[in-house]
């Protein structure tokens, strides 16, 4: 009996530990299976995240330049594209171009320059739209511009600032007017507005012939429509550049702007550059003589829409439209810049001509130096996006195409014509880029120094403002101060002359000499000639302005004067 009970227990203990081991192994049989779906379920998920993180700009296909309207291309992208690059610089006794070589100039040097731009879908805050929070275009926000003061507003009276990008000639890039480009630029690049620049000389609209002619309005139209599509502003840009002066093809402007105006008068969103940059010595009151016969046409027809009028070297003289601006409402005037090149010098006379009360939209500018090529140069261009910024001026960046200059926004041999990487884009695209997402690497206390620099914060110290106007026989002349600072302990003066002929004759020439109390340096003067004396400095003309009609004026000539103390000019004979 105990032998068998003693086998019972045994027995029993077997099959419990092989039933212990069958249940075992069940649950562990369970277990993997459990696992091995669940780790099949997550790579599924996995995969649906990568599909959905998949940039929403990146096109699932390149456009080619098929996409271009092929009845617009074929006669214009014949044109040769010129070699000769205008040199804004090529004037240096008409073009106040050199900086102050002692300017106080707090290069930011910490700061980070940003070589990486932010990808479309990671970007903050565009300032171009639909608008990621309210899916609304610019147009449907802003709605109608006007200018107030020296500022844009919109249609709910806020300041408001345009940025964006300048087409490049049209006649030699054309594909870049679609709207895939357009949407790029408006939804990956965060612009709000495009500038067309259509050249007036260089084979462009009076030079090209009429199959240029024609094509070149095809273009200005289908931009014009793209726009008003997309809900961006568009700038139709007289471009005149190798032609000097706006009066050259003044008939063919006023017929142009007669036309567009009729066209487009009830389009809110045009805005009429009526002269890119008026060079060669070509004077504000020529100028202004001109915008004085296009701008009644353009009112006539599109009423208070925007007018952009250029000024002389370049666009760089708002000084001399400050002096002496023209009547009327909704008139802004257009400085241009590239950075590589203007500098402090041309950041100080933005700034003054703004503070004088002049509206200044910079409708064109590069970060290259002036022929639209060279280095890149960062940190003065971030200098002038914080002055801008600061002064709520609008912006346009020099160029959309992708010809081989580092004023290009894309790479040369990057062939397609929208959702451009950052590897497709140049530099200046990348710069362009972070910039208007808002991304500037400049800090608060950098940001100050280049306001101060600029002439923003003024503060003590900086010299009086002179005003001296006397009548002498050979005419009435005026000295103006257009800006004014301290470099050290050296009082600089940028001063404006203008000479009237007050006399009963024509003038043939002339010749000024300027007593003052103390004596002075003259680090630069442009259209008109200095001497310098004893506490004395003489201003005679040059080969272009000596003549002035009874009755007429001259207001180019400027210089700058530098010297121990404040200034004060006692006579003139
Ligand atoms: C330049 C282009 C260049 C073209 C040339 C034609 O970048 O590819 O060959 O025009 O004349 C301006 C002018 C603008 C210039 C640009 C760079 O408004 O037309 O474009 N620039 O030189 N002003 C200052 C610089």
């Amino acid at each position: 009996m105990k032998e068998s009970l003693k086998e019972k227990i045994i027995a029993y203990s077997v099959i419990g530990v092989l039933a212990l081991l069958v249940i075992g192994l069940s649950i562990r049989l369970v277990w993997i299976l459990h696992k091995n779906n669940e780790a099949n379920d997550r790579s599924g998920a996995e995969k649906i995240t990568v599909t959905e993180t998949v940039p929403t700009g990146v096109p699932s296909k390149d456009p080619t330049p098929t996409d271009v309207d092929p009845t617009l291309t074929p006669e214009i992208t014949g044109i040769p594209e010129p070699t000769d690059e205008p040199d804004p610089t090529a004037e240096p006794t008409k073009a106040p171009t050199a900086e102050p070589t002692k300017t106080p100039d707090p290069t930011p040097t910490d700061a980070p320059t940003p070589t990486t731009a932010p990808t479309p879908t990671t970007a903050p805050e565009p300032t171009g739209n639909p608008n990621p929070v309210t899916g609304k275009t610019p147009y449907e926000l802003h709605g109608k511009l006007k200018v107030s003061g020296t500022k844009i507003i919109d249609q709910n009276g806020k300041e408001f600032q345009l940025k964006g990008v300048s087409t490049h000639g049209l006649q030699w890039f054309p594909q870049y007017v679609n709207e895939e480009t357009f949407r790029t630029i408006r939804d990956e690049w965060g612009a709000n507005v495009i500038r067309l620049a259509m050249y007036t000389d260089e084979n462009g609209y009076c030079t090209g012939g009429p199959a240029v002619k024609k094509n070149l309005r095809e273009l200005i139209d289908k931009g014009v429509k793209l726009a008003d599509k997309l809900g961006m502003y568009v700038i139709i840009d007289w471009h005149i550049l190798h032609d000097l002066t706006p009066v050259k093809y003044q008939n063919e402007a006023l017929s142009f702007f007669e036309d567009v105006s009729k066209q487009y008068g009830s389009y809110g969103n045009v805005i009429y550059e009526i002269c890119n940059e008026p060079n060669g010595g070509t004077s504000w009151n020529e100028i202004k003589g001109y915008a004085e016969k296009v701008i009644p046409i353009i009112r006539k027809n599109a009423g208070d829409a925007i007018v952009i009028v250029g000024t002389p070297t370049w666009s760089q003289d708002v000084d001399q439209a400050a002096n002496n601006p023209i009547q009327g409402t909704n008139i802004m005037y257009a400085l241009h810049f590239y950075a590589g090149t203007h500098k402090d010098n041309l950041r100080q006379k933005m700034n003054a001509a703004i503070k004088r009360g002049l509206p200044v939209f910079v409708s064109e500018f590069g970060i290259t130096d002036a022929s639209g090529n060279g280095r890149c140069d960062i940190d003065e261009a971030n200098k002038w996006v914080v002055l801008m910024d600061e002064l709520k001026v609008s912006y346009v960046c020099w160029n959309l195409a992708n010809k081989n200059e580092s004023s290009s926004l894309i790479k040369a041999g990057v062939n397609k014509l929208s959702g451009f990487t950052k590897d497709e884009l140049s530099t200046e695209g990348n710069w362009l880029i972070s910039v208007l997402h808002g991304n500037l690497p400049v800090t608060e206390e950098q940001k100050e120094a280049i306001l101060q620099n600029a002439g923003q914060s003024g503060g003590e110290g900086t010299p009086d403002a002179i005003t001296f106007t006397q009548k002498t026989d050979k005419g009435t002349v005026t000295l103006m101060t257009s800006n004014t600072w301290m470099e050290g302990s050296k009082y600089c003066y940028q001063l404006s002359l203008e000479v009237k002929n007050t006399t009963s004759a024509d003038l043939s020439g002339w010749s000024f000499t300027f007593s003052c109390d103390r004596d002075v340096e003259c680090s630069n003067f442009w259209c008109c000639k200095f001497k310098k004396g004893t506490k004395s400095f003489t201003l005679s003309e040059e080969s272009w302005n000596g003549r002035i009609a009874k009755g007429a004026s001259i207001s180019d000539g400027g210089f700058i004067l530098k010297c121990d103390g404040p200034l004060k000019i006692t006579g003139v004979k």
